[in-house]
């Protein structure tokens, strides 16, 4: 058994009984009152499922393993005198609960090297996608076509007793993030460089490689990939598509059908679509304004417009932070650090500076401050990647580590299939004059 795969066994034998004992004996206790704002408001604030590689708090913002941001940076191994972390560093910490030392993150680079190959069907089935199909509807279907590499769904048919679902879903989720940055990689250079495929280099880490095999290999943009890939990791599990993978997955769809579906998820402009909706909107700004260097009033005026026209600010907002997004804040610091001179990244600057009273002003906001995606584009453009709709592939490939270390535990836990309770709008209307 590999080394990571031992130590998660042993940290699940572990969770696995003290949860069963809590059941046992305090089952019964109330953890939450559901009222009908939440019942009619999206679920907001209802607990309703462990989810144990990172928690979300609406004022701290999130912590991996009761890591902040800054702290992984600190503490997590990086490499080639790099100030960022390396995301397999974080992976192994959200699986184990452990920071791990330097030689085990080098072996799990390997590891994911080792396993990265990608299916022939998928690379031809990508190859096969019009190039004006979403980059993110491309990602969906490749990886709901390497369901047959799934080891979960092979030993399911074969017939394997619940006890060992973790197992598979450990081969599955270490195969499908290694494999995830070809497929990903291979989108881009097919749909925006005439399918002119640049192959994986084993000598790099994961973020490293998956910038390389995207035609980038300039230092800072290795630096800002071990950055982008950390952060975007993980948010709790309630998220929709942590939450999305999280529901199909409690249904023993494997792995890779079951992350698809949170890549679904993802796609949509309230969530993860929000970084390309980022920049198109920064874009459309500057082709407005007829300048790329707009004063504070004229973005304060461009923003009323987009509100007065019925669009959302994009980046903007969340359903449980109330504060400005700690992952907004970490790519601040990285632009500040990196990039001396971008008009687009000022402007991201600006936005900051006028957006949250605006959005205040209209009373109804909960959360005027930026979140994770009103940052990234712009540094993502400043380095020459520039094509947005690309942009919430990036953020699904990360989301991978999260979602799938939160599957092995939620295999290895035997939780059952998710079922909540509906109800029609004739219970309410009893329940309210009851
Ligand atoms: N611009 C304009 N109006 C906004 C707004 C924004 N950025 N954020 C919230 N509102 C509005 C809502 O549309 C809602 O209006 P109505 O009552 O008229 O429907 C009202 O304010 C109350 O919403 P809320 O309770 O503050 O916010 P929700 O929890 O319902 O929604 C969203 C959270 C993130 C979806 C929301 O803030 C939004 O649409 N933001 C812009 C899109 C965005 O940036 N999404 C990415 C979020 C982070 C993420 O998941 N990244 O992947």
């Amino acid at each position: 058994m590999d080394p990571l795969k031992k130590k998660f066994e042993e940290k699940a034998t572990e969770l696995f009984k003290e949860y069963r004992s809590i059941l046992k004996e305090h089952g019964d206790k109330k953890a939450d009152e559901v009222k009908l704002s939440q019942i009619f408001g999206g679920m907001r604030g209802v607990k309703s499922m462990i989810w144990e590689t990172s928690n979300l708090d609406a004022h701290e913002g999130i912590k991996f393993r009761g890591f902040s941001i800054p702290q992984l940076q600190e503490k997590l191994p990086s490499r080639y005198n790099c100030k960022q972390p390396l995301p397999e560093g974080l992976f192994w910490l959200m699986l184990t609960g452990e920071m791990p030392t330097d030689e085990e993150v080098k072996w799990l680079t390997d590891e994911w090297e080792r396993r990265g190959e990608v299916p022939d069907h998928t690379t031809k089935l990508i190859d096969s996608l019009p190039n004006d199909l979403h980059p993110m509807a491309q990602l969906s279907a490749a990886i709901v076509s390497m369901h047959s590499e799934s080891v979960f769904a092979k030993r399911y048919s074969e017939g394997f007793k619940k006890s060992e679902y973790w197992d598979a879903t450990y081969e599955d989720a270490m195969n499908l993030i290694a494999k995830l940055p070809r497929v990903a990689a291979h989108i881009y250079r097919k749909i925006y460089h005439k399918n002119d495929a640049i192959g994986p280099d084993n000598r790099l880490d994961w973020a490293a490689n998956y910038a390389h095999q995207l035609g980038f290999d300039e230092p800072d943009f290795r630096s800002l990939m071990r950055l982008y890939l950390t952060i975007h990791a993980d948010h709790e599990g309630g998220n929709a598509s942590a939450h999305t993978a999280h529901l199909v997955n409690s249904t023993l769809s494997d792995p890779f059908l079951s992350f698809a579906s949170g890549m679904n998820a993802l796609a949509g402009p309230l969530h993860g679509l929000a970084n390309q909706e980022v920049l198109k909107f920064i874009l459309g700004m500057i082709e407005e304004l007829g300048t790329d260097n707009p004063s504070n009033d004229q973005v304060a005026n461009y923003v009323k417009l987009t509100l007065s026209r019925g669009k959302v600010i994009p980046g903007y907002g969340h359903a449980v932070l109330r504060q400005p997004d700690p992952r907004f804040t970490a790519q601040r610091v990285f632009a500040e650090d990196y990039i001396k001179d971008s008009n687009i990244v000022k402007i991201v600057w600006k936005l900051f500076e006028v957006v949250p009273p605006i959005l205040q002003g209209l009373g109804k906001v909960k959360n005027p401050w930026p979140n994770v995606d009103a940052h990234s584009g712009a540094i993502l453009t400043h380095y020459g990647l520039k094509e947005y709709s690309y942009y919430t592939v990036l953020f699904g490939v990360s989301r991978a580590l999260g979602v799938m270390a939160s599957m092995c535990w939620t295999r290895a836990l035997g939780f059952p299939i998710e079922r909540p309770k509906s109800v029609t709008m004739d219970w309410v209307r009893s329940f309210v004059n009851s």
